[in-house]
């Protein structure tokens, strides 16, 4: 059985380096349909039932860019079998941002926690089995540059692959606006749908391209209308904030359960030296 893993991560988070690790030379090298965005293509060397398909650098899945939708549009349209995620781990809080985003979409989710050699030699300490809990995701550490942790990495995302299960998302954004998503959710319009929570998240924040084609039923769209409403009012900010800001605190908590970071000390000598450099370096820009 052929298994499609799809690589999905930021840009700088280190696909390119995995990719090259997994299929080696063999690749397919084309374009996405209809766009100028380059689409890669090939097997893992180590098993060629498995196919790596590259998606587009991105930060969010919202339809922004070319790149977002390009990559969005795969993740729903082609449903691969599992999404191998690169996180760039000396980078972590920003690029969980857009695994938040992965993990509501109804497929399996691997975490490849790369740069993980950077991680350790500034010292810093991510605990792998915590933030697996609060994410619910499988997570290997691995440096694709150094090519560490790839065996292992691949054993679970073809686990995951094979397994089948419907990852549940294992973490909540706070109760007004998960009131609001469950209501979404069982409006006659969503109920149907086969990933409830990911549809009923983006008709909340109003996202833009699901709506050109998204067919309410009845008066659905004017309730959900006052459902936003209400939840906008009381969080003062516009609904597409709102989760934005949601995800971030659901990766602080992670990361405040899971990564230790080393506090660099500054002694008072330090302070005083930093503190006459920037006033000498200050004083004749606002002299
Ligand atoms: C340059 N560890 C370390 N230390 N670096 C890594 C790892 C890792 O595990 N994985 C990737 N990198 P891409 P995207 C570079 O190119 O794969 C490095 O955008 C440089 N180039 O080598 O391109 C990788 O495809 C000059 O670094 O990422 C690359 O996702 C000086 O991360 C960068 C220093 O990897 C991005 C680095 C001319």
């Amino acid at each position: 059985m052929q298994i499609n893993v799809a690589l999905a991560g930021n840009p700088n988070s280190g696909k390119t380096t995995m990719y090259n690790a997994l299929t080696g030379s063999a690749q397919y090298v084309g374009n996405w349909p209809g766009v100028t965005v380059e689409k890669k293509e090939g097997n893992y060397k180590k098993d060629k039932n498995v196919k790596i398909i590259d998606l587009p650098g991105i930060y969010s899945l919202s339809p922004y860019t070319l790149e977002e939708v390009v990559s969005r549009n795969y993740l729903l349209n082609e449903k691969p079998d599992v999404i191998l995620n690169m996180v760039d781990a000396s980078n972590i809080e920003r690029n969980l941002y857009l695994t938040t985003q992965m993990l509501e979409l109804g497929i399996p989710v691997v975490i490849a926690l790369n740069m993980m050699d950077v991680v350790r030699k500034r010292g810093d300490k991510i605990d792998v089995e915590k933030l697996k809990k609060e994410l619910g995701c499988e997570i290997v550490e691995v440096s694709a540059l150094r090519q560490e942790g790839i065996t292992a990495l691949m054993d679970k995302v073809v686990d995951s692959a094979r397994s089948k299960k419907n990852p549940e998302v294992a973490f909540r954004f706070c109760e007004d606006v998960e009131s609001a998503i469950d209501k979404i959710s069982k409006t006659s319009s969503v109920s149907s749908e086969k990933n409830k929570r990911w549809t009923a998240i983006k008709i909340f924040e109003r996202d833009e391209k699901l709506l050109e084609t998204f067919e309410f039923k009845g008066n659905d769209r004017t309730e959900i209308e006052s459902i936003i409403e209400e939840v906008e009012k009381s969080h003062d900010d516009d609904s597409e904030s709102i989760i934005t800001n949601e995800r971030y605190e659901v990766i602080t908590k992670a990361i405040n359960s899971a990564v230790e970071k080393v506090k660099v000390k500054v002694s008072m000598s330090d302070k005083i030296d930093s503190i006459v450099t920037n006033r000498v370096l200050a004083l004749p820009i606002f002299v």
